[in-house]
Protein backbone atom coordinates (compact mmCIF):
# COMPACT_ATOMS: atom_id res chain seq x y z
CA UNK A 1 0.00 0.00 0.00
CA UNK A 2 1.33 3.50 -0.74
CA UNK A 3 2.57 5.53 2.49
CA UNK A 4 1.82 9.27 2.57
CA UNK A 5 4.13 10.78 4.63
CA UNK A 6 3.33 14.61 5.56
CA UNK A 7 1.05 16.71 7.38
CA UNK A 8 -2.70 17.56 6.63
CA UNK A 9 -2.44 21.52 6.91
CA UNK A 10 0.10 21.32 3.91
CA UNK A 11 -1.37 22.13 0.60
CA UNK A 12 1.10 19.95 -1.44
CA UNK A 13 0.18 16.52 1.13
CA UNK A 14 -3.33 18.33 0.89
CA UNK A 15 -3.18 17.72 -3.17
CA UNK A 16 -1.55 14.78 -3.28
CA UNK A 17 -4.14 12.87 -1.15
CA UNK A 18 -6.72 14.22 -3.34
CA UNK A 19 -5.19 12.45 -6.19
CA UNK A 20 -5.34 9.61 -4.44
CA UNK A 21 -8.72 9.28 -3.51
CA UNK A 22 -9.99 10.64 -7.15
CA UNK A 23 -8.23 7.82 -8.39
CA UNK A 24 -9.46 5.06 -5.92
CA UNK A 25 -6.01 4.12 -4.61
CA UNK A 26 -5.43 2.32 -1.07
CA UNK A 27 -2.83 4.68 1.03
CA UNK A 28 -1.62 5.03 4.46
CA UNK A 29 -0.97 8.35 5.95
CA UNK A 30 1.99 8.93 8.31
CA UNK A 31 2.16 12.01 10.15
CA UNK A 32 5.78 13.19 9.37
CA UNK A 33 6.39 17.23 9.97
CA UNK A 34 9.20 18.65 7.21
CA UNK A 35 12.55 18.29 9.28
CA UNK A 36 16.25 18.29 8.33
CA UNK A 37 16.19 14.60 10.37
CA UNK A 38 17.65 11.91 8.00
CA UNK A 39 15.05 9.34 8.46
CA UNK A 40 12.93 12.37 6.85
CA UNK A 41 16.00 13.65 3.75
CA UNK A 42 16.08 10.22 2.83
CA UNK A 43 12.02 10.53 1.86
CA UNK A 44 12.04 13.78 0.72
CA UNK A 45 15.68 15.47 -0.06
CA UNK A 46 14.84 19.12 0.90
CA UNK A 47 12.78 18.05 3.65
CA UNK A 48 9.73 18.70 2.69
CA UNK A 49 6.18 17.57 2.46
CA UNK A 50 4.71 15.40 0.94
CA UNK A 51 7.09 12.03 0.02
CA UNK A 52 5.40 8.56 -0.31
CA UNK A 53 6.78 5.14 0.43
CA UNK A 54 5.81 2.34 -2.53
CA UNK A 55 7.77 -0.94 -1.60
CA UNK A 56 10.71 0.58 -0.27
CA UNK A 57 11.01 3.13 -2.56
CA UNK A 58 10.51 7.43 -1.47
CA UNK A 59 9.39 9.30 -3.83
CA UNK A 60 9.17 13.83 -3.19
CA UNK A 61 7.69 16.44 -5.35
CA UNK A 62 4.12 16.48 -5.63
CA UNK A 63 4.30 16.62 -9.59
CA UNK A 64 6.62 13.61 -9.63
CA UNK A 65 4.42 11.76 -7.48
CA UNK A 66 1.26 12.91 -9.71
CA UNK A 67 2.81 11.52 -12.43
CA UNK A 68 3.84 8.04 -11.04
CA UNK A 69 -0.17 8.09 -9.40
CA UNK A 70 -1.46 8.76 -13.00
CA UNK A 71 0.64 6.14 -14.87
CA UNK A 72 -0.19 2.98 -12.21
CA UNK A 73 -3.76 4.15 -12.14
CA UNK A 74 -4.79 5.78 -15.58
CA UNK A 75 -8.22 5.81 -14.56
CA UNK A 76 -9.94 7.74 -13.80
CA UNK A 77 -7.52 10.07 -16.07
CA UNK A 78 -6.25 13.77 -14.70
CA UNK A 79 -4.78 14.84 -17.86
CA UNK A 80 -6.52 15.38 -21.23
CA UNK A 81 -6.04 12.07 -23.68
CA UNK A 82 -4.72 15.02 -26.53
CA UNK A 83 -0.86 15.17 -25.90
CA UNK A 84 -0.83 18.40 -27.01
CA UNK A 85 -4.03 19.31 -24.46
CA UNK A 86 -2.14 17.38 -21.78
CA UNK A 87 1.14 19.25 -22.22
CA UNK A 88 -1.42 22.71 -21.59
CA UNK A 89 -2.56 21.51 -18.84
CA UNK A 90 0.75 20.36 -17.43
CA UNK A 91 2.00 24.19 -18.07
CA UNK A 92 -1.35 25.98 -16.71
CA UNK A 93 -0.05 23.51 -13.20
CA UNK A 94 3.32 24.48 -13.09
CA UNK A 95 2.05 28.51 -13.61
CA UNK A 96 -0.28 28.14 -11.04
CA UNK A 97 2.99 26.27 -8.54
CA UNK A 98 5.97 28.25 -9.82
CA UNK A 99 4.75 31.66 -10.44
CA UNK A 100 2.00 32.26 -8.57
CA UNK A 101 2.21 30.01 -5.14
CA UNK A 102 5.72 29.75 -4.97
CA UNK A 103 6.14 33.66 -5.33
CA UNK A 104 3.98 34.24 -2.85
CA UNK A 105 5.25 31.17 -0.01
CA UNK A 106 8.91 33.93 -0.03
CA UNK A 107 5.99 36.11 2.20
CA UNK A 108 5.10 33.44 4.27
CA UNK A 109 7.46 33.79 7.09
CA UNK A 110 6.43 37.51 7.40
CA UNK A 111 2.55 36.66 6.54
CA UNK A 112 1.89 33.80 8.72
CA UNK A 113 4.86 33.31 11.11
CA UNK A 114 5.67 36.51 13.05
CA UNK A 115 8.92 37.00 10.25
CA UNK A 116 9.75 39.98 9.12
CA UNK A 117 9.58 41.16 5.33
CA UNK A 118 12.09 43.96 3.66
CA UNK A 119 9.34 46.68 1.29
CA UNK A 120 11.86 45.99 -1.65
CA UNK A 121 10.83 42.11 -1.11
CA UNK A 122 7.52 42.68 -0.23
CA UNK A 123 7.06 44.35 -3.56
CA UNK A 124 8.88 42.76 -5.42
CA UNK A 125 6.99 39.90 -4.60
CA UNK A 126 3.86 41.95 -5.25
CA UNK A 127 4.57 42.55 -9.00
CA UNK A 128 6.19 38.86 -9.41
CA UNK A 129 2.59 37.40 -7.96
CA UNK A 130 0.63 39.79 -10.43
CA UNK A 131 2.46 38.87 -13.03
CA UNK A 132 2.21 34.94 -12.25
CA UNK A 133 -1.86 35.66 -12.05
CA UNK A 134 -1.74 37.59 -15.66
CA UNK A 135 0.35 34.26 -16.76
CA UNK A 136 -2.37 31.69 -15.14
CA UNK A 137 -5.39 33.98 -16.58
CA UNK A 138 -3.61 33.66 -20.03
CA UNK A 139 -3.70 30.17 -20.14
CA UNK A 140 -6.70 29.36 -18.31
CA UNK A 141 -9.62 27.90 -19.88
CA UNK A 142 -12.67 27.89 -17.01
CA UNK A 143 -14.71 25.87 -19.34
CA UNK A 144 -15.82 24.64 -16.74
CA UNK A 145 -12.15 23.41 -15.85
CA UNK A 146 -9.49 25.12 -15.24
CA UNK A 147 -7.72 23.67 -18.76
CA UNK A 148 -10.76 22.59 -20.59
CA UNK A 149 -13.88 20.40 -20.44
CA UNK A 150 -12.37 17.83 -17.90
CA UNK A 151 -11.07 18.08 -14.68
CA UNK A 152 -7.17 17.94 -14.37
CA UNK A 153 -4.41 18.34 -12.10
CA UNK A 154 -4.28 21.80 -13.34
CA UNK A 155 -7.88 22.09 -10.73
CA UNK A 156 -5.66 20.44 -8.45
CA UNK A 157 -2.90 22.87 -8.09
CA UNK A 158 -5.16 25.78 -8.82
CA UNK A 159 -7.16 24.62 -5.40
CA UNK A 160 -4.23 24.01 -3.82
CA UNK A 161 -2.30 27.05 -4.74
CA UNK A 162 -4.82 29.64 -4.48
CA UNK A 163 -5.42 29.71 -0.59
CA UNK A 164 -2.33 30.27 0.30
CA UNK A 165 -1.48 32.79 -2.30
CA UNK A 166 -4.60 34.71 -1.76
CA UNK A 167 -3.82 34.77 2.30
CA UNK A 168 -0.41 36.13 1.84
CA UNK A 169 -1.67 38.16 -0.88
CA UNK A 170 -4.33 39.74 1.00
CA UNK A 171 -1.88 40.09 4.13
CA UNK A 172 0.85 41.95 2.51
CA UNK A 173 -0.42 43.78 -0.16
CA UNK A 174 -3.86 44.58 0.95
CA UNK A 175 -4.58 43.25 -2.21
CA UNK A 176 -7.54 40.68 -2.89
CA UNK A 177 -5.23 38.53 -5.82
CA UNK A 178 -9.04 37.15 -7.40
CA UNK A 179 -11.05 40.36 -7.56
CA UNK A 180 -9.91 40.92 -11.28
CA UNK A 181 -10.32 37.06 -11.64
CA UNK A 182 -14.29 36.17 -11.01
CA UNK A 183 -13.59 33.22 -13.59
CA UNK A 184 -11.38 31.57 -10.98
CA UNK A 185 -13.30 32.50 -7.61
CA UNK A 186 -16.22 30.61 -9.21
CA UNK A 187 -14.38 27.63 -10.24
CA UNK A 188 -12.48 27.76 -6.55
CA UNK A 189 -16.27 27.11 -5.33
CA UNK A 190 -16.94 24.16 -7.46
CA UNK A 191 -13.80 22.44 -6.88
CA UNK A 192 -14.31 23.01 -3.29
CA UNK A 193 -17.76 20.17 -3.51
CA UNK A 194 -15.96 17.64 -5.58
CA UNK A 195 -16.07 14.65 -3.12
CA UNK A 196 -12.44 14.19 -3.00
CA UNK A 197 -11.69 17.69 -2.01
CA UNK A 198 -14.28 18.08 0.04
CA UNK A 199 -12.98 14.87 1.75
CA UNK A 200 -9.31 16.28 2.57
CA UNK A 201 -10.55 19.79 4.11
CA UNK A 202 -13.03 17.74 6.18
CA UNK A 203 -10.38 15.29 7.45
CA UNK A 204 -7.58 18.20 7.82
CA UNK A 205 -10.14 20.47 9.72
CA UNK A 206 -10.77 17.26 12.09
CA UNK A 207 -7.14 16.22 12.39
N1 LIG B 1 7.78 21.64 -4.67
C1 LIG B 1 7.30 20.87 -3.54
C2 LIG B 1 6.87 21.86 -2.47
C3 LIG B 1 6.64 21.20 -1.15
C4 LIG B 1 6.55 22.23 -0.06
O1 LIG B 1 6.87 23.40 -0.23
N2 LIG B 1 6.10 21.75 1.09
C5 LIG B 1 6.02 22.63 2.24
C6 LIG B 1 4.70 22.41 2.96
S1 LIG B 1 3.31 22.81 1.94
C7 LIG B 1 7.11 22.27 3.22
O2 LIG B 1 7.46 21.12 3.38
N3 LIG B 1 7.66 23.31 3.87
C8 LIG B 1 8.66 23.14 4.88
C9 LIG B 1 10.02 23.53 4.42
O3 LIG B 1 10.14 24.20 3.37
O4 LIG B 1 10.97 23.22 5.11
C10 LIG B 1 6.14 19.98 -3.97
O5 LIG B 1 5.48 20.30 -4.98
O6 LIG B 1 5.90 18.93 -3.36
Amino acid sequence: MIKLYGLRMSNYYSLVKAVLIEKGLEFEEIKAPPTQKEDNLARSPMGKMPSIEVDGVYLSESLAIVNYLERIQPEPSLLPADPVEAAKAIELALHIKLNVELAARRLLPAAMFGGTASEELIESTRQEVLRGMQAVSALLVCKPYAAGDSFTIADMYLNYSMGLATSISTKMFDHDLLADYPQVSELLSMLAERPSIARVTQEAASK
